[in-house]
């Protein structure tokens, strides 16, 4: 077998790299800040660093794959949302419950998280074909998310769970808002369908490239800010 490794014009694997780092760098920043966080917000953080920590591991494994095939590591990207965005709906939950969060927005957001992922997943890999219709339900499901958290249960209850809760479910809403609609973008770029027909990228293997390194970037962005954000209301809030 050949020796492999990260050229430097290889922005995919490179990104795969550093993202494994930087999701274990900060699941040992959340877990080992366990400690001295107030027990309030302790399931809270955890939750945290259980985000990054599956991102992390999930990660490596792509990281590798990739670099042995060239290919997109698209089954396992897939198992990697599928847990890490339900534990996302999970923080919301958790920071909204002492406001009077009922059990039943929990799965909600749960449900159409799961809607959002699975026809994203009929549509980049069981139905390419019909990407742009998959694409526009799971973009459905995900506007439901944005309504909830901006306009809906979320937001109403953070309104009357103080100050602190209310200023991070704002910043949290604006990740879910910019920060997610980075991933359609992604899948626009690396899907047969285009925007509505309308190709980005025409070379197949440019267009998944291009798609790896636009996921990659939004998990970033997305796991451990979102971490940050709930960090920060655990060491602002005076309760
Ligand atoms: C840590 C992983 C996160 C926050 C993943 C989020 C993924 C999405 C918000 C994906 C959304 C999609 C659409 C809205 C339409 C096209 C298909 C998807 C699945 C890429």
């Amino acid at each position: 077998m050949e020796h492999l490794k990260i050229t430097s014009d290889n922005y995919v694997a490179f990104t795969f790299f550093i993202g494994t780092m930087a999701m274990m760098a900060a699941s040992v920043f959340f877990f080992l800040e366990l400690n001295n966080t107030s027990k309030k917000w302790r399931t809270s953080v955890l939750v945290s660093g259980l985000i990054t920590f599956i991102a992390a591991v999930h990660y490596y494994y792509m990281r590798g794959y990739n670099l042995e095939t060239g290919d997109s590591p698209t089954f396992f990207r897939y198992v990697d949302w599928i847990l890490t965005v339900p534990l996302m709906c999970v923080e919301f939950y958790l920071i909204t419950k002492k406001a009077g969060a009922k059990i039943g927005l929990l799965w909600k957001l749960i449900v159409a998280s799961l809607i959002m992922l699975l026809t994203g997943y009929v549509g980049e890999v069981l139905a390419r074909d019909n990407s742009v219709l998959w694409g526009v339900l799971s973009g459905a499901a995900y506007f439901y998310i944005v309504y909830i958290v901006w306009f809906g249960e979320v937001a109403k209850l953070a309104q009357t769970a103080g100050p602190q809760v209310a200023k991070a479910t704002r910043v949290l809403a604006w990740f879910v808002l910019v920060g997610w609609a980075i991933y359609p973008l992604g899948y626009i770029l690396g899907t047969p369908g285009g925007l509505f027909g309308m190709k980005l990228v025409s070379d197949p293997a440019a267009a998944s490239h291009a798609m790896d390194l636009v996921y990659n970037i939004a998990d970033a962005i997305n796991k451990i800010g979102f971490g940050l954000v709930i960090y920060a209301l655990s060491r602002n809030s005076e309760d």
